[in-house]
């Protein structure tokens, strides 16, 4: 029914005035920017994976199929449908079908397992998952059959794997696209807004019950245009999908939304290691990628060593999603020969960039400045009051693509944005004259752990409902390689349990397994003083302490 559809907090009237006069919102959907794209460039190769090479016109002819597919097997505009698919080609032949279809995605990472899939869905009310069956690693088909069981309404099973592979019990897309023949699209009678959500992001760290954030139209190809503009992507770029595609990164930073929006071509990597990646980028000359942290650093260790593979066509390497320290991005254009560029983003909107004709000292020492002139930032002390210019204080933003609202979420909503809509980063900063960026830390309890965001307070709950578990502190410890990594600090209830078997009651949990703690260590109790008298975060923050002062 209608009421289920996500309804968005809109901006006030007032910001959406000022919104499209300044031309940021131009009522472009991405449905309509790739039919545009695939009439200008209809036999330019717009996406090529392992197995794949499509023009923009077959891209296009794709979409449409799926979403009459989509539409035929009665989902309907409005509807939710859970998206977990790896680096294939599929990815953003559905995805595009969705939005052709008025359908809002819901990403998963391809890492995502039970217990988060479950979530996801739960919280948008998924009428469907799309997968891609069994794989070397994991078997998607036995995860759709759990989903099911636990959430009826998950009606529709779609699996992007071949027919003749596909496990019987769930339509494959072949199929659902054969079934669509014929069928009309929404657009000809219920067309989609620009206003409208297209689809929900899964916002980092979340604890059980997911946030999610509703992106639409209009805001979000805002982002990816003036990203793609900043990025220097053109119709010869060619830009390389190395993270997870679901991320918002390389979803839109710029992405490879943001590489069609410029008519270039998207390269998908099912593994973003050099003994795979750097093949790819030589045989498709690849010219743009985004990196987290230690991949680059993994980068960085191949490209010094004696290179197996010409990558000489690479011009930029961006590198977000966890902090870079600037021993590390100096190394960058001496080593790989090409432009750094610092991105720091989230997926509720603010994302920063360094220009690629930056000076050095900016490059490696900042994580950048806002895309738009319309975004606002406020550096603050915890009371809400700004800081002195240079000092480091929370950072709140508001602006063009950045959301008012989680997706039906009070209580969070309560927690992460101002009364006047500024939404709470929880990050801490510091900002030059010139408007850029400096992050120092975090304000609250995630571990960034690679550049995936992990929630303490998600993992204690899952560890205090093992029976050997009294009382349970998830903290951040600094990593040389991956930035941060995690270490529960357990009270045992009685005989003290294997550190290993805790790990394996996370995996048991049905968690991805970047949320499997790092280390695990047992103490008598927490603290000296009274563990009531302190809070949760002060704790986390003097156990993180501890093992750093002991080691
Ligand atoms: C330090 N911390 C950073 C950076 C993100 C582009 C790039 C990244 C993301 C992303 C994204 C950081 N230095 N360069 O969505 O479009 C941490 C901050 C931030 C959180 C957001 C994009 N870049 N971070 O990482 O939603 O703590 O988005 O608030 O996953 O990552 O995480 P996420």
């Amino acid at each position: 029914t209608d009421a289920l559809i996500p309804v968005v907090q809109q901006w006030p009237d007032d910001f959406a005035k000022r919104y499209r006069e300044a031309g940021y919102w131009r009522g472009e959907t991405f449905g309509a920017m790739l039919r545009e794209r695939a009439a200008k460039y209809a036999n330019r190769i717009a996406l090529v994976d392992d197995k794949t090479r499509w023009t923009y016109a077959e891209l296009d002819a794709r979409a449409d199929a799926v979403a009459a597919g989509l539409l035929a097997a009665g989902l309907k505009k409005g509807d939710r449908v859970v998206v977990h698919l790896p680096n294939i080609a599929e990815f953003y032949e559905v995805v595009f079908g969705l939005f052709r279809a008025g359908i809002l995605p819901v990403y998963c990472l391809l890492a995502h397992r039970i217990t988060e899939v479950e979530n996801a869905a739960a919280v948008s009310q998924a009428a469907g998952y799309i997968m891609a069956g069994r794989r070397d690693d994991f078997d998607f088909n036995g995860l759709a059959r759990e989903l099911q069981s636990r959430l009826p309404a998950v009606k529709h099973v779609i699996t992007v794997e071949p027919r003749e592979q596909a496990d019987p019990a769930f339509t494959a897309l072949d199929d659902l696209k054969a079934d669509g023949k014929g069928q009309p699209l929404p657009d000809d009678h219920a067309p989609t807004l620009p206003s409208d959500a297209a689809f929900l992001q899964l916002s980092g760290g979340s604890t059980g019950l997911s946030k999610l954030i509703p992106r639409t139209h209009d805001d979000y190809i805002y982002s990816v245009r003036e990203s793609a503009n900043i990025c220097g992507l053109h119709e010869d770029s060619v830009y390389l999908v190395a993270l997870p595609a679901a991320h918002n990164f390389p979803m839109s930073s710029p992405g490879a939304l943001g590489a069609f929006y410029a008519g270039a071509r998207v390269v998908l990597s099912q593994s973003p290691s050099p003994e795979h990646v750097f093949a790819v980028i030589e045989r498709e000359r690849v010219t743009m990628t985004g990196l987290v942290p230690p991949l680059l650093l993994v980068w960085l260790q191949a490209a010094a060593g004696k290179p197996s593979h010409d990558i000489s066509s690479l011009e930029v390497i961006q590198v977000g999603g966890a902090k870079l320290t600037p021993e590390i991005a100096r190394r960058v254009k001496p080593v790989l020969g090409v432009k750094l560029q610092q991105v720091f983003g989230m997926a509720e909107g603010l994302v920063n960039y360094t220009r690629l004709d930056d000076p050095d000292d900016i490059v490696i020492n900042t994580q950048g400045r806002p895309i738009s002139p319309d975004d606002e930032v406020l550096v603050v002390d915890d009371q809400g009051n700004p800081v002195p210019e240079g000092e480091p204080g929370n950072l709140l933003t508001r602006g063009p693509y950045t959301i008012r609202a989680y997706h039906n979420n009070p209580s969070a909503n309560a927690r992460s944005f101002t009364e006047d809509g500024f939404y709470r980063t929880g990050d801490i900063v510091r900002r030059s004259p010139e408007g850029y960026l400096t992050v120092q830390g975090r304000a609250n309890d995630h571990i960034n752990r690679a550049g995936e965001k992990i929630s303490a307070e998600e993992i204690e709950d899952h560890l205090l409902a093992h029976p050997q578990v009294f009382d349970a502190a998830v903290v951040s410890i600094p990593d040389e390689y991956l930035g941060e990594r995690s270490c529960a600090f357990i009270i045992p209830n009685g005989e003290k349990p294997k550190a290993m078997e805790i790990k394996r009651w996370i995996r048991s949990r049905g968690l991805a397994e970047f949320k499997v703690p790092d280390q695990v260590v047992f103490v008598e109790q927490f603290s000296e003083t009274a563990v009531g008298k302190i809070s949760r975060k002060e704790l986390r923050a003097k156990l993180s302490a501890q093992l750093q002062a002991a080691s």
